[in-house]
């Protein structure tokens, strides 16, 4: 291949976010994940609090590892098929198949299939007094697609706001106090739009997994679709609305449950 003439791309890294096409991250190689094409989405020279990964793992292939006792991991199939044993049970996940990974999670995570893929996340866990997270693995097919109610998770709030027409939210892990982090599926049935323009104190680590549509971030819309990744750090404006002709679905990660260190 020759190329000369300039290139463009709709990256874009600020302080408070950034968007992440997939065609300009370049894929390392980690000691931990041998063999697997590695692409670090985000992480703390980003300015994030965690770190996320795309792994395109090959047959056979995969990690065998110990966390460290301060750190949970998230997985998510975007496609294959891949074989996990994670604390003395193993389970097998396709597309759509997730697992929470408690802190010091022993495992070993082998593809079954060509081009398997993963979504990873890694954070350092926020312990308290109130209870331990456990493992949880399951599949987003099972899980009900609700009616997005803006300001739910506050009982004292879910009552004056009403439910938002073509939004519906899948949330993969418990609500509790014990889990501080949430994983979410959210879709966007076309035209239809976030109900206002977010600013909150948590994080997101986003992955668009079909679509197209705007998002907003800080103050300017931005053109987005299927296969990129975006971080919203820290009180960054947000808000979203779905074009194109199929529904937008993104997976989206946020701190939750924890009061603000000082
Ligand atoms: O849960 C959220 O904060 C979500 N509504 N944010 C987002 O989709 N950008
Ligand atoms: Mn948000």
């Amino acid at each position: 291949m020759t190329q000369k003439s300039l290139v463009g791309s709709r990256a874009v890294v600020t302080a408070r976010y950034a968007i992440l096409p997939p065609a300009g991250i370049p894929a390392g190689v980690l000691p931990e994940w041998p063999e697997v094409d590695a692409r670090v989405l985000t992480a703390p020279a980003m300015g994030a609090r965690f770190a996320m990964y795309r792994l395109d793992v090959p047959r056979d292939h995969g990690s065998r590892q110990r966390l460290r006792q301060d750190i949970e991991a998230f997985a998510f199939v975007l496609g294959g098929r891949v074989a996990l044993a994670l604390n003395g049970a193993d389970h097998v996940l396709g597309p759509g198949g997730f697992a929470y990974l408690k802190p010091g999670s022993a495992f070993e995570l082998k593809a079954l299939a060509d081009e398997a893929a993963l979504l990873w996340l890694r954070k350092g866990y926020v312990p308290v007094e109130q209870g331990r997270p456990d493992d949880v693995v399951g599949d987003e097919e099972a899980i009900a697609a609700e009616p997005y109610v803006f300001g739910s998770g506050n009982p004292r709030l879910d009552q004056p706001y009403p439910v938002i027409e073509g939004l519906r939210l899948k949330t993969l892990l418990p609500d509790t106090v014990a889990f501080d982090m949430a994983m979410n599926i959210f879709t966007f049935e076309p035209g239809h739009s976030l109900p206002v323009v977010e600013t909150h104190v948590m994080e997101h680590g986003l992955y668009f997994l079909q679509g197209q549509g705007l998002y907003l971030l800080g103050d300017t819309w931005r053109e987005v679709e299927a296969g990129d990744f975006i971080w919203m750090g820290p009180y960054c404006p947000q808000s979203f609305h779905a074009t194109g002709s199929e529904p937008s679905r993104y997976l989206y990660y946020k701190d939750v449950h924890r009061d603000v260190s000082l």
